[in-house]
């Protein structure tokens, strides 16, 4: 075992996106790209010499390889200990539950989320910092400037180690501690919900639930929760067992890739309630039967309700949502006096918030919810407050949800996205839309009035950070809106995400299916950002 440096050269591919660097599982596998990323965390995170380091993933191909590499880096850093998940698996809010509760000094996640794994597919790497959150821009910057003048980086040259036996093995000086994965982050969730209540539901006979862990990381968490100690019946999480290659699928919990779960939500004999997670384990989507609750209305709702809830029964500070996000939340918060926050999409924005106490709840419209408990967004806990709140309420989710919108009024929402465009023509079109922006205010467009419309920007209020062109808004009278902005996340081209939303305040008005409710802004924003003519596309790759 030996301490050794390689000389190597930068990389100019290596910023890290909306969370973390995300590439093709081949661009990893190039020689020395990995080790160069992850000497330029230890190069620029100087509290990890000597310090406690989390470091796990979603289990998807180069998982297990990447988590040798990455120790053996440690170790030749000076890394004093290492926490590592059973298998190489920890779920990203699991992960950020274990950083926490242990005090280190931060935690690298392997994982792409809910892009597809393989040979062929995606891999992605993020640190996060003491706080359990994802690094912050000032500190994903700083990584990507070293990354563009790396020369050499070190490493011990040592066999791999066993990653699935629990227990404690060295790496020359450094500690590495195989931790059972599933632990803390159940222990946590014991303490934030009404695990007696939840179990009397299971335990009534008339209620029955799904949830699909899509053959990534969730499957252990959700089986050991939900099913042992909640008592759910056995068969109730499906797709259980975590795959390189997530079963062939894409693990991404929305009514498309996640068709399997729906269809348990209809028919005579549909369950009460559905719900899957992604990749990683910190996104979700919540179904009734027959019904789906849209992430941005899951967020209003459970603003609305968070004093039924046990850990936010003592009330709320406060709640924040991604700019794209629709404004239902905004609508409660106002309601019940609440603070509000718009931040740009990216979870690392509510960080600040929750760590200063201006928050409790946030979320965002690409199926994340998540409070102060941790500093990720998380599957299993959104999943866990509804259960808790049908076990108190004990009504239908389509009740909840439609007694809100009676309440609040409704904000119809929908998300085309075309993915895999050419990246010149999608930055072509973001800046012919903003060359429009100035004249727009006053315009009418097809009947609907234009209050506003601006690139987003953001001021942080904590540390006074400012983040700019974060999407262009356009506001209408009487609160809808369409939003347009290039996803941070692809590996492919570029991914245009066009977000509307139409506000309805009459209860008589709200039944109607999504896709007629939106038509009329549907067509202003194709003709705005003239999308066939610049991408060629005549329909979305994808309709959330
Ligand atoms: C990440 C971020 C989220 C963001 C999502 C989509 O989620 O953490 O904040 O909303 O990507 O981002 P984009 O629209 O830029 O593709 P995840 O679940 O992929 O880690």
């Amino acid at each position: 075992m030996k301490n050794v440096t390689i000389k190597t050269q930068p990389y100019d591919d290596q910023r890290p996106g909306t969370s973390g660097l995300r590439k093709k599982v081949k661009v990893f596998q190039t020689p020395h790209y990995l080790e160069n990323f992850v000497q330029a965390i230890f190069d620029t995170q100087s509290d990890l010499k000597g310090g406690t380091l989390v470091l796990g993933g979603d289990g998807r191909y180069y998982n297990r390889d990447a988590i040798q590499i990455i120790l053996r880096i440690a170790a030749a850093n000076g890394v004093s200990r290492v926490l590592v998940g059973c298998g190489g698996l920890l779920s990203t809010p699991a992960a950020s539950c274990i950083i926490r509760k242990y005090k280190t000094d931060g935690g690298i996640i392997l994982s792409a989320s809910h892009n597809p794994g393989g040979p062929d597919e995606d891999f992605g790497i993020k640190f996060n910092t003491p706080n359990g959150g994802p690094a912050p821009e000032a500190v994903t910057e700083a990584i990507y400037r070293r990354t563009k003048e790396i020369a050499e980086y070190r490493i011990l040259e040592t066999p791999p180690i066993d990653l699935d036996t629990l227990g404690e093995t060295r790496l020359g000086e450094t500690r590495v501690e195989i931790i059972d994965s599933v632990k803390d982050y159940a222990d946590l969730m014991m303490e934030l919900f009404d695990f007696n209540r939840i179990r009397m539901l299971f335990e009534s006979g008339v209620f029955t639930m799904r949830f699909d862990a899509m053959h990534a990381v969730t499957g252990p968490y959700a089986t050991e929760i939900l099913e042992v100690r909640l008592g759910a019946a056995p068969g109730t999480v499906i797709n259980g067992t975590p795959s390189t290659d997530f079963g062939g699928g894409h693990p991404d919990p929305n009514l498309v890739h996640a068709h399997q779960l729906v269809e348990f939500t209809q028919g005579a004999n549909a369950v009460n309630f559905a719900a899957a997670s992604d990749g990683d384990g910190d996104r979700n989507m919540i179904l009734g039967r027959n019904f789906f609750v849209t992430p941005s209305d899951s967020l209003a709702v459970m603003v609305a309700n968070a004093h039924l809830i046990k850990g936010y029964s003592a009330g709320i500070n406060g709640v924040a949502r991604s700019m794209p996000t629709s404004q239902a939340a905004d609508r409660v918060a106002e309601k019940l006096g609440l603070p509000c926050f718009e931040t740009p999409t990216g979870w690392k924005f509510f960080g600040n918030l929750l760590d200063d106490r201006k928050i409790t709840l946030c979320g965002e419209e690409s199926f994340g919810t998540g409070s102060d408990h941790i500093r990720e967004k998380d599957g299993l806990w959104a999943v866990l407050f509804w259960l808790n709140m049908l076990a108190v309420k004990q009504q239908s989710v389509e009740k909840i949800v439609t007694d809100h919108w009676k309440a609040f009024g409704r904000n119809y929402y929908t998300r085309y996205d075309y993915e895999a465009i050419d990246k010149a023509d999608a930055e072509a079109l973001m800046d012919s839309l903003r060359e429009k922006l100035a004249q727009l205010p006053g315009q009418t467009l097809d009947g609907y009035s234009v209050e506003y419309a601006d690139d987003f920007a953001y001021t942080d209020p904590v540390d006074g950070s400012r983040s700019e062109r974060q999407g262009i808004r356009v506001g209408f009278a009487g609160g809808s809106r369409i939003v347009f902005r290039l996803s941070g996340t692809g590996t492919e081209g570029a991914t245009l995400r066009v977000y509307l939303e139409a506000y309805e305040s009459d209860p008589s008005k709200q039944m109607q299916a999504t896709e007629a409710a939106m038509t009329d802004l549907v067509d202003i924003a194709l003709k705005l950002a003239e999308i066939e003519q610049r991408t060629g596309r005549t329909k979305p790759s994808v309709i959330t």
